[in-house]
């Protein structure tokens, strides 16, 4: 996948519409992507030192996604998203706290301690995951959009996927279904150009992901991922769309992964330039730029929020080292609803 080919991101975009946003939208944007930054530069840190074992992967570069998705759906909406989602399940409000002692393995994390890097999860926020299985939470978010009409509660379920998902069989059963059944589900593709090693150009015909919705006759876009705003306008309106009662819609967001697959990837099988390319659309550093730019916060602002996320997660380093192990007996807790489940009872 070459830089050049992914249109829409570039910087300096959509300079003369941002200043029409509010100063709480800008701040709420800012902190989702310094709060999701900052937590997994700190498991980063924490896995050096094999406090965090396991998979870990991060979503670093891909932080302006959450924000945008964040300040354009409701709370009660559904969510469901692949392993690559620590940050989403910050901007879902699941704590720091709760989410780095998941990490540690630790029993006040956000499951217990028993679901690590990949498996968060909170009914209380309607984050339904946290999901390791390629494509697995499609039909899944299909399942949860179809309990959401069923029970006419007027929420919709956002449906979060890799470009890698997206050649799963399971996408296009979901995909008719879904506007046979006109569901209130938003799909969304992170398209950040590769599946571990693999980039799109040699795994897909098709590379104008968003092209697959309109075999559905679904309402389907690409959307620059590298700036909340795009990603914030784009969701509004798949969002009215969508509980208009118009059935499902599907945005392919582009967006770049700083980092490789996962911890153990030294991400060999892409150029310096192209990741030298994409630093320059860091959207930390844009996000904080436009915010003196526009007179959203100044330079003193900038630097309380700073500090306030920075002791955020110094908190939640030492709440995760503080929490305890779960005990043996947490072993045949949670398996099924049903506790007295027979297979488990003595
Ligand atoms: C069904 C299935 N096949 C293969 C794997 C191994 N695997 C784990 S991550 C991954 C790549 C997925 O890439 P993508 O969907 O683009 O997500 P990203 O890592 O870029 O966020 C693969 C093939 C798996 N977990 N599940
Ligand atoms: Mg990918």
């Amino acid at each position: 996948m070459a830089a050049k080919n992914r249109a829409g991101q570039s910087k300096g975009q959509n300079d003369g519409a941002k200043s029409k946003y509010s100063r709480n939208l800008w701040e709420q944007w800012y902190r989702t992507i310094l709060r999701i930054r900052r937590f997994e530069e700190k498991t980063l840190m924490m896995y050096s030192q094999q406090k965090i074992r396991g998979f870990l992967h991060v979503y670093i570069g891909q932080e302006a996604i959450a924000a945008g998705i964040k300040t354009a759906i409701r709370p009660e909406d559904a969510l469901i998203t692949g392993y690559r989602q620590h940050g989403i399940a910050l901007t879902r409000g699941l704590s720091s706290k709760a989410c780095m002692a998941e990490l540690f393995g630790k029993a006040d994390g956000c499951v217990k301690g028993k679901g690590g890097s990949m498996h968060f999860f909170s009914k209380e926020h309607r984050f339904f995951g946290g999901n390791g299985i390629v494509g697995a939470q499609i039909p899944i978010g299909t399942g949860i959009a179809f309990a959401e009409k069923y029970q006419q509660s007027g929420n919709i379920c956002v449906t979060m996927f890799g470009d890698g998902a997206a050649r799963q069989g399971a996408l296009y059963e979901s995909f008719n279904m879904a506007m046979t059944w006109k569901l209130p589900v938003i799909y969304i593709v992170e398209n950040n150009g590769y599946a571990m090693g693999t980039s799109v150009a040699r795994t897909s015909n098709v590379q104008e992901l968003h092209s697959i919705g309109r075999a559905f006759d679904m309402p389907s876009e690409a959307v620059d991922g590298m700036h909340p705003i795009p990603v914030h306008d784009a969701l509004l309106r798949a969002a009215e769309h969508v509980r208009s009662g118009e059935g499902p819609y599907f945005l392919e967001i582009r967006t770049y992964r700083y980092r490789g697959h996962s911890v153990s990837d030294p991400a060999n099988y892409r150029s310096k330039e192209e990741l030298a390319h994409y630093k320059t659309l860091d959207p930390l550093e844009v996000v904080e730029a436009d915010l003196l730019r526009f007179n959203m916060l100044d330079a003193a602002e900038i630097a309380t929020i700073q500090q306030e996320v920075q002791a955020e997660m110094e908190e939640a380093v030492a709440f995760a080292e503080a929490s305890p192990y779960p005990s043996a007996e947490a072993l045949f807790e949670n398996n099924y609803t049903q506790a007295d489940y027979p297979f488990i009872a003595e």
